[in-house]
């Protein structure tokens, strides 16, 4: 092995979390002639070996156990509905004349009455005026904010935990007035606006801070019966899992408000939070799009080819991101009873996009591609047609109908480009 790899390899040895998993992206795998073969778990056969031929039978048979597969090995169970009981929708403010007066701007504090420990959430919700019907609506997480979606400067700064970012001005994991609009370049609001559409966003810092002792300040610790000493057993959920129940509770919210119109609702998400926006569509089918920008690693890339990141680097990286059973397959890939297009089918019938960029290759591009190439058995017993294609497309040509993907110049982020496909991958079912 080249010195300067060793050498690598044993400062990553002494890493945590983000700097552990920048530190394997210079040693991983990327050559696709290195990744050992692999089987990927039949679809369309029950646990108890039965093929799976209808979409009665998917629905109500494989479905549900596929579901589960994932609660107990992935992302774990989301409690019941009891366990958090009423959820109260507060609007803070609404702004008639947003982003030059094409929008209005609403702000609900959401929170839990029966959980007071629990901070809550800020929904920012913006819907395009004189549209003369309610909206339909993108719903996702941000990274930083409301403040860093949004290029207007009056919305109240997140004072919660934020992981720290020199780009994004976060000084001792806060946000500061110079981190306004920091996020901004990923959401489009006019563009969105403007095509008839409303979008609305949570700081998915406001249900759990994304660090591995983040759950004791979270939602988690307070609707575990333990509070903060509790001790996490194999099918309880992950972050990834509460901060997809912070999707699921905006529903909650836009299905009373009369601007939106709560039967079109997209879930998007990029990265760890397209990781989230998958776990969302797949148990909320109030969500009738689901999009996955760049979600790689634990979320659209297929988890058994060896390539970018792996099982491995990503339980040790963020390990309170996924349910305690998941650990066990790192280097153990063939023994996980699912693969990434199996949460892709989770999807079905509804329309779901896929997206990666050309030098995201720590996301394993090809990996997106083909769980949603693999997905296309389920979404054929429903009459619904895929990629219409095998190989992975040209850069920037998208493919597809029921599931869509295309790969894009440049790095992991999400620019213009997705969100006009995105638009109109959610125009044409809407
Ligand atoms: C990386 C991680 C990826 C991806 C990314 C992100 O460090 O390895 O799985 O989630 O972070 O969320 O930006």
């Amino acid at each position: 092995m080249p010195r300067h790899l060793l050498s690598l390899l044993m400062i990553s040895a002494l890493l945590v979390g983000e700097d552990f998993a920048e530190a394997q992206q210079k040693l991983a795998n990327y050559d696709e002639s290195k990744i050992p073969p692999y089987t990927l778990p039949a679809l369309l056969k029950t646990q108890a070996g039965k093929a799976v031929t209808t979409a009665d039978e998917w629905t109500h048979m494989r479905r549900p156990e596929v579901l589960a597969l994932f609660e107990q090995h992935v992302f774990g169970k989301t409690p019941s509905a009891a366990t958090w009981g009423k959820v109260d929708f507060q609007v803070t403010e609404v702004k008639k004349d947003a982003l030059g007066g094409k929008a209005t701007r609403k702000l609900i504090h959401l929170s839990l009455p029966e959980h007071p420990a629990w901070a809550g959430m800020d929904v920012m919700l913006y819907t395009p005026n004189g549209l003369g019907k309610p909206a339909p609506c993108f719903v996702g997480p941000s990274f930083n904010g409301n403040h860093a979606v949004s290029p207007e400067t009056d919305i109240p700064l997140s004072t919660r935990w934020m992981r720290a970012s020199k780009d994004k001005n976060i000084v001792n994991n806060r946000a500061t007035e110079a981190s306004r609009g920091s996020e901004s370049s990923r959401w489009p609001l006019e563009m969105i606006i403007d095509q008839g559409c409303a979008v609305a966003s949570y700081y998915y810092g406001d249900v759990e801070p994304d660090q591995a002792e983040g759950w004791k300040e979270g939602l988690r610790a307070v609707l575990s019966q333990d509070g903060p000493a509790t001790e996490w057993k194999e099918g309880d959920w992950g972050a990834i899992g509460a901060w997809a129940w912070g999707l699921s509770r905006i529903a909650d919210y836009l299905e009373t408000d009369a601007d939106v119109n709560a039967k079109q609702l997209a879930v998007i998400g990029h990265s760890r939070l397209g990781k989230t926006s998958l776990w969302a569509g797949a148990q909320d089918q109030r969500f009738d799009v689901v999009i996955s920008n760049n979600s790689g690693e634990g979320g659209a890339a297929l988890m058994r080819r060896n390539i970018g990141e792996t099982t491995a680097v990503i339980t040790k990286a963020f390990p309170h991101w996924f349910t305690k059973t998941y650990v066990n397959y790192a280097n153990q890939e063939a023994a996980c009873p699912i693969d990434k297009h199996m949460l892709i089918a989770l999807a079905a019938p509804r329309p779901i996009y896929i997206a990666s960029a050309v030098e995201d290759t720590w996301a394993d591009p090809k990996g997106e591609f083909l769980s949603g190439l693999q997905a296309e058995p389920v979404y054929a017993l429903f009459g619904k047609k895929g990629y219409g294609v095998t190989e992975q497309p040209a850069i920037d040509s998208p493919v597809g109908d029921a599931i869509a993907y295309h790969i894009r110049t440049g790095k992991h982020d999400v620019t213009d480009y997705d969100w006009q496909q995105y638009l109109k991958f959610a125009k044409r079912h809407w």
